[in-house]
């Protein structure tokens, strides 16, 4: 640390804090401060690879962990080391992390601070910023339907409040009154870009009042304040669960990470904030008070910098991760045993629709955790009436409605999950998932992969076209997803399969997005086990055998395909319906056209970029010898979905594929 520059530029006040906590906070407050230094002296010498510090900051991660209780989750940021510090982390295993080896915490897959790790209850940022808000409305909301009487708290920088998470996070909690603090460190730079170009308002507090939220301006460079407003708020928040929001006023002394430099902040503004270090000013007034002498202070120190340099040792000297293609792949969704629930001999007829709705009414019966999120779900029934009637069956905690917030309800879901729940989340239409595209892929997808934590969340899918819609209810966006690792991807064709498939989907820990195809809803019909059953992903139907051709298919275009063949009963095909599109049942694909040597992919969604590309070219790997002719995909023209059902019409491929057909066979 650099000589002290700063006599009593803090008012500190101790009022209710015994002496032993002013020097536990000071010891950790020492300890961050003291890593930091060693990193960047590291860093200069090229043995970690980057490095964002918090050095002028230390007060809040360090007050606000202390002000917890170990039992509470916190989703701190990128310069909150004093949060992992004062978890009491093994050091060489946060050092192991930073250098990307196994006893880290992401065997070497993501970097600094992104991680997250159940045993001392820190669930690490994604680069993103935004969607950890929402997902500590999740690990809240858990805690709240549990009375467990916990406090969630996460961070974010003032540049992360402009992103649409924030908002979105803060208004959940605060309409669902969820035992959450918002903490903003507001340290004057969002990377190069000023507080007056991030904001327009005097203090992010400020925004509180339009959520209905409680707000504070606290000190983030005085420890004690810190520390006992964040006590004081807890408090109040275990008697009776809401949302604050807490506006740190700080400043970062450094770059926005070491490389990017520190040009363009005025050099005023770094001596006024050297004026209150955080770190310098305490060990200044616990002197002044007798409660820290300099031996003390030297053997703490000491203490720190043996305890730093022995675990250095350790991760330094762990072997670099050998690259092992099959612990990679193995990694990237969490393991699922299927259980198979028999159906019943009891068959009723029913609608696709209902169908769905009651794999997902017996899922509720089965599962007491899971909790189904969606907009006018409850006693509106949802869009489609799929939930009609729940609300009456499992309550209103269990059947939510949510404001207009996709990436927040996913990201609720996320952290539903890390606190031990499961959820279903209803897209009112599939169409308005791109609004909570973010957290599906950035965040349920990679989560497994990254640091074990399973995305127990199923996204229904409500999609497709023929229905005179327009080009935003009419997608079927399918291939967003398919092309993502660790996302599961299911689009039954029929009654039977949505309901055993949904009820497994809602079974497997890990993100699943099961598409139902709306046309499909209230026109197709069939026998339907009336008992809870299940089906295993990954597994295609091979609903008719014949020699001619494969037709491979999945959701509506299924029942297009099987019109094609009624009205040409010369044509002998096998017709594979794929039910799921990850994984995917390639070796009935490949068993098919073995027999046949013709193959023609039907598919929903526009050409380009979608699954039946992928189809075919797996087809040419692995079958190319037996081809009687190239592979053909059909699929809709490359335009978006357009509403009157003549341009609709031409759109989809179901008027063309007859056509295609017998071009393949005479080919
Ligand atoms: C969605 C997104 N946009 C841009 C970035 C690049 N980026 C990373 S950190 C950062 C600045 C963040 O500022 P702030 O939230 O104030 O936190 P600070 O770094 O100041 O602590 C930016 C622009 C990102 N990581 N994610």
């Amino acid at each position: 640390m650099s000589a002290s520059t700063s006599l009593e530029n803090i008012d500190y006040n101790n009022e209710g804090i015994d002496n032993e906590t002013l020097l536990s906070l000071y010891k950790n407050l020492l300890k961050p401060r003291l890593i930091e230094e060693k990193m960047l002296i590291l860093l200069r010498q090229g043995k970690i690879s980057k490095w964002f510090s918090g050095i002028g900051q230390e007060a809040i991660a360090v007050g606000v962990t202390m002000a917890l209780e170990k039992s509470d989750y916190i989703l701190p940021m990128h310069r909150n080391l004093g949060v992992f510090t004062s978890r009491e982390i093994p050091l060489n295993r946060l050092f192991a992390q930073w250098q990307g080896k196994s006893s880290g915490f992401t065997k070497g897959r993501d970097r600094s601070f992104h991680f997250g790790t159940q045993d001392y209850k820190i669930v690490g940022m994604i680069s993103h910023l935004g969607p950890q808000l929402g997902v500590a409305d999740g690990i809240a909301l858990a805690s709240k339907l549990k009375n467990k009487n916990q406090v969630t708290t996460v961070f974010t920088g003032e540049g992360g409040t402009s992103e649409g998470d924030f908002h979105e996070a803060l208004n959940v909690a605060s309409v669902w009154q969820l035992p959450v603090i918002f903490c903003v460190e507001n340290n004057g730079y969002g990377l190069s870009t000023p507080t007056s170009e991030q904001y327009n308002c005097e203090h992010i507090a400020d925004r509180a009042k339009g959520y209905g939220m409680e707000s504070y301006i606290v000190d983030g460079n005085n420890i004690l304040e810190v520390y006992s407003k964040i006590r004081e708020i807890t408090d109040s928040i275990r008697k009776n669960p809401h949302p604050v929001l807490v506006e740190f006023k700080t400043f970062r002394m450094h770059g926005h990470e070491e490389a990017s430099g520190t040009k363009y902040v005025p050099t005023d503004l770094f001596d006024f904030w050297a004026k209150k270090d955080p770190v310098e000013n305490y060990q200044f007034y616990l002197k002044e008070n007798g409660l820290l002498t300099e031996e003390m202070e030297v053997t703490m120190k000491a203490d720190i910098v043996h305890e730093l340099n022995e675990n250095l040792q350790i991760s330094f000297s762990e072997e670099q991760i050998i690259p092992n293609k099959t612990t990679e792949l193995n990694d990237v969704y969490k393991s699922f045993e299927y259980q198979e629930v028999k159906e019943n001999e009891e068959k009723k007829e029913v609608r696709f629709i209902d169908a769905i709705s009651e794999g997902l009414r017996q899922s509720m019966e089965r599962h007491d955790d899971l909790i189904i999120m969606g907009q006018d779900i409850a006693e509106y029934g949802g869009a489609f009436k799929i939930t009609d009637g729940f609300l009456e069956q499992f309550g209103k905690e269990r059947i939510r409605n949510t404001p207009i917030c996709e990436s927040a309800i996913v990201e609720v879901g996320m952290g539903l999950s890390i606190a031990g729940m499961k959820s279903v989340v209803e897209m009112q239409f599939g169409d308005f998932v791109s609004s909570g595209f973010n957290p599906i892929v950035n965040y349920l997808a990679k989560s497994y992969y990254r640091w074990g934590q399973q995305a127990d969340v199923v996204i229904r899918m409500p999609c497709g076209g023929g229905v005179a819609a327009g080009p935003f209810h009419s997608q079927t966006n399918e291939a967003w997803f398919t092309k993502t690792p660790g996302l599961k991807v299911v689009y039954p064709a029929f009654p039977y399969d949505a309901k055993g498939l949904l009820t497994t989907a809602i079974n497997d820990p890990n993100p699943v997005l099961f598409f139902e195809h709306k046309a499909l809803y209230r026109n197709i019909r069939q026998e339907v086990p009336t008992n809870y059953y299940t089906l295993p992903l990954g597994k295609a139907a091979l609903l008719r055998e014949g020699n001619d051709v494969t037709i491979i298919s999945f959701g509506a275009a299924v029942h297009w395909a099987l019109e094609t063949l009624d009205a040409n009963q010369d044509i002998k095909a096998d017709v594979i319906d794929l039910r799921t599109l990850q994984p995917l049942d390639t070796e009935t694909i490949f068993v098919s056209v073995r027999k046949t040597g013709r193959a023609i992919t039907l598919q929903e969604d526009s050409l380009f970029g979608g699954i039946a590309s992928d189809i075919s070219a797996l087809i040419m790997e692995h079958c190319f010898e037996y081809l009687d002719a190239p592979v053909k995909r059909v699929a809709s023209l490359e335009t978006p979905i357009p509403f009157i059902k003549q341009l609709e019409d031409q759109y989809l491929p179901k008027n063309r594929f007859e056509t295609e057909l017998k071009n393949l066979l005479s080919y």
